[in-house]
């Protein structure tokens, strides 16, 4: 068992151009482990607190604190345990932060630790890391590579168009892998690109890869997007179906209703655009249809719709247990998005993801709209056999590294 020996930390930037912490850990039989840490724009109010400077540099959103966390407070107290303790890691860091959403430390400072003491731990064990997520997870399932969830037309906060929905995702369903999956991603991804040149759109891309075009209407997304899955040779809703991220936090008004193509709406009124909408296209999932407080709408989609459509917490419940607990007790959904960052640590990450599969709520590994070249999430799908990943586009490397990742997970597993 290898002991931790050195912690390194340093502000590097994301894929927006904004700092964020990577951490090195280094252990005494000489292995290595490197991990960086996402950011997100849209973000639920619950979320472990991302601890930025608010000074001069960078705009206010320098990490340099978050470095002094990890150098100062977290490092002199993890510094000859054994890397592979990550519970007793996490518990450390927890304990040293003292406060209940990490916001003394930054939980962007836990969870660069958390993943890098990881890191090295597989690297010591001499296994792939999706291998040690198994191990760390107590995964008894199969290991299946995980069915991506692929945006490929960015809305909302993520693009400055009109589009109202922040994610217009295509998903393919029947291919025999996930080399096959990202293939037929690509090939709609590029065909959509000739569909809205040809339409005169502009092609340029989001903050998650996918084209931002000014469209007008969901509905005209939708169409365009059936188009690029027909030209490509596949049938929708057979061979690949869609899915949408609201991202409803961002059009919910003070008086309660939310704005959908400029007009104020109620709730009920949009779940009925939401039952339309699944009439008319095939959409298999929803994340975050409604706000994280809309509690009541929550519960009337998941009844109305949750039958036959993934209905998923991402705001909701910010990859938080407790919050999971009540969603579940409440069938306020019927899966959870997970996001390492919205809770700081990988062993609350895996807790969640376990109580998620205990109680049949659908899993989904994403990424943030902030990103860096780590690939961990595409081997904590692997790891906790998810079965899903969101994980953007099919352009731009912060993106596309996930997908590459889980091209080579898969060549290793068969
Ligand atoms: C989301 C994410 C990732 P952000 O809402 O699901 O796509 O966006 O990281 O901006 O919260
Ligand atoms: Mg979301």
């Amino acid at each position: 068992m290898a002991k931790i020996v050195d912690v390194v930390a340093r502000e590097i930037l994301d894929s927006r151009g904004f700092p964020t912490v990577e951490v090195d850990v280094s252990l005494d039989d000489g292995s290595f482990g490197r991990s960086s840490v996402p950011s997100g724009a849209s973000t639920g109010t619950y979320e472990a607190h991302e601890l930025r400077d608010n000074d001069s540099r960078y705009h206010g959103k320098g990490v340099l604190k978050a470095v002094y966390s990890i150098v100062y407070v977290i490092k002199p107290q993890i510094l000859g345990v054994h890397a592979h303790e990550q519970k007793n890691i996490d518990h450390i860091m927890m304990q040293a932060d003292g406060s209940k959403n990490k916001c003394n430390l930054g939980a962007n400072a836990l969870l660069g630790v958390s993943l890098a003491c990881a890191k090295a731990a597989a690297v010591s064990l001499k296994i792939p890391f999706y291998e040690y997520i198994q191990k760390l997870a107590d995964n008894k399932r199969d290991i299946v590579l995980p069915r991506p969830m692929m945006n490929v037309i960015n809305g909302g906060v993520h693009a400055d168009n009109a589009l109202d929905f922040q994610e217009f995702m295509i998903v393919p369903m029947n291919s025999s892998c996930v080399k096959e999956s990202i293939r037929i991603g690509s090939e709609i991804f590029q065909n959509l690109k000739k569909i809205l040149k040809q339409n005169k759109l502009n092609t340029n891309v989001g903050d998650e890869g996918g084209f931002a075009p000014q469209l007008q209407s969901t509905r005209q997304t939708l169409n365009y997007l059936i188009d690029a899955i027909k030209v490509s040779g596949y049938k929708p809703g057979r061979d690949v179906c869609i899915a949408l991220d609201v991202a409803a936090n961002e059009l919910r008004q003070d008086d309660g209703t939310y704005t959908f193509e400029g007009e104020n709406i109620s709730s009920s009124d949009l779940v009925n655009v939401y039952k339309n909408l699944c009439e008319e296209f095939p959409i298999i999932s929803i994340e975050d249809g409604f706000a994280e407080e809309d509690f009541d709408a929550w519960a009337l989609l998941t009844k109305e719709l949750g039958d036959k459509v993934q209905i998923v917490g991402d705001d909701l419940f910010v990859t938080n247990v407790e919050k999971l607990k009540m969603g579940v007790d409440q069938k306020l959904a019927n899966a959870i998005l997970i996001k390492p960052n919205q809770i700081g640590t990988l062993t609350e990450t895996l807790e969640t993801i376990k109580y998620a599969q205990e109680n049949y709520f659908n899993c989904i590994i994403s990424h943030r709209s902030g990103e860096t070249e780590d690939t961990s999430i595409a081997d904590i799908a692997v790891g906790t056999s998810a079965g899903q990943i969101k994980t953007g586009s099919l352009s731009r490397t912060d993106r596309v590294a996930k997908y590459n990742q889980l091209i080579r997970i898969e060549e290793q597993i068969s």
